[in-house]
């Protein structure tokens, strides 16, 4: 059965891969599972057909045979939980490994977003310096306790898994940043997981439908 994912026909991340059917893409990609994409408008997203299948009208969705699911970050975990190889078989390990894929979205990704939000809608606010500032200290102290942690691993906790996945995924929100060339840790592990052929057939393969779009402009 191939799955079906969605993803917008023009997303507004302009092929740089942020748009969330990347991390779906990337897991697909990974496990060598073949996939079909059905493109979306934003007037789609927001119809009550798409909202059947994703009930606050986003991108990704993810449909194969009777499993209808939404949200990115359940998406790839039940991709890495029916196939091999984005999680450890060894239960313990498994269970980390989830672990770090909860941490990536729950932990690390909410003051990210936070800070990405906040410098687009409230740019001229007279609390605007002072908050930036307030967040990108919170971003420090995510960022420096997750070095800590990866050390001299290449990984989070023993091979590239789905918290990897979702956690590079994440970071790359930064790229290009200040706050992010302060971990340089944190750089080259993006590096790695980036290099990854899955990773690279991922991006190619969502950098083509903007391609497409812009054909001719
Ligand atoms: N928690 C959900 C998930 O992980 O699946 C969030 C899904 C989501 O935010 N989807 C976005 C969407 O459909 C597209 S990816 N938004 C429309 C809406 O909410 O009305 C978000 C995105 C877009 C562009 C960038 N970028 O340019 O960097 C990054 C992320």
């Amino acid at each position: 059965m191939l799955p079906t994912i969605t993803a917008f026909a023009a997303s507004p991340d302009r092929g740089q891969g942020l748009a969330r059917d990347m991390p779906v893409r990337w897991a697909l990609e990974e496990v060598g599972q073949p996939y079909a994409v059905r493109l979306l408008s934003f007037d789609d997203i927001k119809a009550p057909a798409h909202r059947a299948l994703q009930p606050f009208g986003q991108i990704p969705t993810w449909q194969a045979g009777e499993v209808a699911l939404f949200e990115s970050a359940a998406i790839v975990l039940h991709i890495a939980q029916h196939h091999a190889g984005l999680l450890p078989v060894d239960a313990p390990a498994r269970a980390r490994a989830i672990s770090w894929l909860f941490a990536a979205v729950a932990t690390v990704e909410p003051v990210i977003v936070e800070r990405e939000t906040m410098a687009f809608m409230e740019q001229g606010k007279p609390w605007y310096t002072e908050r930036l500032s307030l967040l990108e200290q919170r971003i420090h102290a995510r960022l420096a306790d997750l070095a800590a942690h990866l050390g001299p691993r290449n990984w989070l906790d023993g091979d590239f898994s789905a918290g990897d996945l979702l956690m590079v995924q994440v970071l790359r929100r930064l790229a290009g940043t200040a706050l992010l060339q302060a971990h340089p840790l944190l750089g080259d592990y993006i590096s790695r997981a980036q290099a990854r052929p899955a990773f690279q057939r991922a991006f190619a393969a969502q950098l083509a439908v903007f391609t497409a779009g812009h054909a001719g402009t």
